[in-house]
């Protein structure tokens, strides 16, 4: 069994990606909390220690340290045999959806939420800007899962997990009511949440929170 480390913080989706894989695939991991919100990733020696591209999660798998959560979280597929996608046309939308993910869905929810629920004076026009590109995705997104079970047919996959990590925070840190205004994503989120030893972000991510400002 591998040792894993994970380097996070809480509020982080990213590396609630990594914790939730890794769990749904029995796996246990040494949560190594990092002070994001003091600056810590942007040290000169963070990055020379622990990530050069000053990016939270690392995972530490029997001490290699691992970066970018997509190729991270197809290698466990792979190690664990779980969540890959069995054929090869299964395999490329496992891709095809991860690269979505990273750069409209996680991209600008993530930069959203951040700005909106965890900085002191966000400027509303950039909101407003992020906003409306997210509006696109997730009707995007309701669209297709109104015909699709998971993002990939009837089956989860990794895809999966890494969509749906920034939309399983609480609804005052997102802004959005998924129940309300999206039915197809807030069943979807209820399918992945049922899957056995899902946990959820805040309880797979313990310890000091950043400052809320809504
Ligand atoms: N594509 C990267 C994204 C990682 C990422 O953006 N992490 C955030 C925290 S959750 C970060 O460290 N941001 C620092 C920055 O953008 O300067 C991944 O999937 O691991």
């Amino acid at each position: 069994m591998p040792i894993y480390r994970l380097h996070y913080f809480p509020e982080s989706g990213n590396s609630y990606k990594l914790a939730l894989m890794l769990t749904l695939c029995g796996q246990t991991f040494e949560p190594v909390w990092t002070d994001f919100g003091g600056g810590v990733t942007r040290t000169p020696q963070w990055r020379q220690t622990v990530n050069p591209m000053g990016e939270i999660p690392v995972l530490e798998e029997d001490g290699e340290r691992l970066t970018q959560t997509a190729p991270i979280l197809l290698k466990l597929a792979e190690q664990y045999g779980r969540f890959g996608g069995e054929t090869a046309a299964e395999k490329f939308e496992v891709l095809r959806w991860l690269f979505w993910d990273n750069h409209k869905l996680t991209g600008y929810m993530a930069t959203y939420r951040y700005h909106r629920t965890f900085t002191p004076a966000p400027d509303p026009h950039v909101l407003t800007y992020f906003r409306k590109r997210l509006d696109d995705f997730l009707a995007i997104l309701e669209q297709h899962l109104q015909r699709n079970a998971f993002a990939i047919g009837d089956r989860p996959t990794v895809a999966d997990f890494s969509m749906i990590a920034y939309l399983s925070f609480p609804v005052d840190e997102t802004g959005y009511d998924f129940a309300v205004s999206h039915p197809a994503i807030s069943a979807w989120l209820a399918r992945v949440a049922s899957l056995p030893g899902w946990r959820s972000p805040y309880d797979l991510l313990p310890g000091k929170r950043l400052t809320h400002y809504v």
